[in-house]
């Protein structure tokens, strides 16, 4: 897939791609990556294809894209694949979208392993069906001991929902004196998100030219460099990526030494 792409003209000459990797991991890399993965329906009717044909195309570029992450060093990669406003759509949307986590792992679950990828998930469990849920258990359990990158869904999952529980949470945890109220803080609330396990993203990058969080990592995206781009998620290719990359490192460069905020925390 990779060598697919052009070379690219800079003012140091031609730069093959595996040239670019290599000089992109000289920079400071973000570590976690989150993507909102826009414009698959858009993307097939724009070919008068029916919305799934659009999320099943979409779903072949999560493989290259996840590659090329865990290429790169990436540490965590969170991919927004179903919110918890999609139980709207029509139900045959939703039941197509419900067996893509089967289709996608069924096919490259081995690679993953293989690739040393950890697939985690976050988002509520309980009302996804039960075959959807065990074919993600089933990865999460095969990839527990992985090292390499974090392959992290979003799936039912919503950013003011996972608030709201976390401070359900937070108050049972006070009535039944585990902890007390003093110790709430930006820390401690953190631990009770289900991204918990991991650092907030340093990047995120949304397709298909909406401008919108869409209640995605509402507490986890403070002080995380937005990328927008107009290209449809079934278009996205490495080199999009890539790209994304380098326009973080040129922001990060031009802020450098200056880090106040508090990603630095
Ligand atoms: C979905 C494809 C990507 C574009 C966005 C919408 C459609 C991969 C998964 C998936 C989820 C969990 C898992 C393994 C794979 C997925 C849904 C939709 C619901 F463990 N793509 N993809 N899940 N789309």
């Amino acid at each position: 897939m990779l060598n697919k792409m052009k070379l690219r003209k800079t003012s140091k000459g031609t730069e093959s791609i595996e040239e670019r990797i290599e000089n992109i991991k000289k920079q400071e890399l973000p570590k976690h990556i989150a993507i909102i993965m826009d414009g698959n329906g858009r993307w097939a009717g724009k070919r008068a294809l029916p919305r799934i044909a659009g999320h099943h195309e979409g779903m072949k570029k999560v493989k290259p894209i996840t590659r090329l992450a865990n290429k790169l060093g990436i540490e965590v990669l969170t991919l927004y694949a179903f919110s918890t406003e999609n139980w709207i759509r029509p139900k045959m949307e939703v039941d197509y979208l419900m067996k893509l986590p089967q289709e996608f792992l069924g096919a490259f679950l081995p690679e993953l392993v293989e690739e040393n990828v950890r697939v985690e998930m976050m988002g509520h469990r309980e009302k996804l069906p039960e075959d959807t849920l065990k074919a993600v258990q089933k990865a999460m359990d095969d990839t527990r001991d992985n090292t390499g990158l974090t392959l992290n869904f979003a799936l039912n999952y919503g950013g003011r929902d996972e608030i709201i529980h976390a401070v359900q949470n937070i108050l049972e945890d006070i009535g039944t004196g585990k902890i007390s109220n003093k110790d709430i803080a930006e820390d401690t609330f953190s631990n009770y998100l289900m991204s918990s396990k991991f650092q907030d993203p340093d990047l995120l990058i949304r397709t298909s030219g909406e401008i919108r969080l869409s209640n995605f990592m509402l507490w986890q995206l403070a002080y995380t460099e937005f990328v927008f781009t107009d290209v449809l998620w079934p278009d996205f290719s490495e080199e999009d990526l890539l790209q994304a990359i380098e326009e973080y490192q040129r922001r990060s460069r031009r802020y450098g030494g200056l880090k106040s905020e508090g990603k630095e925390k």
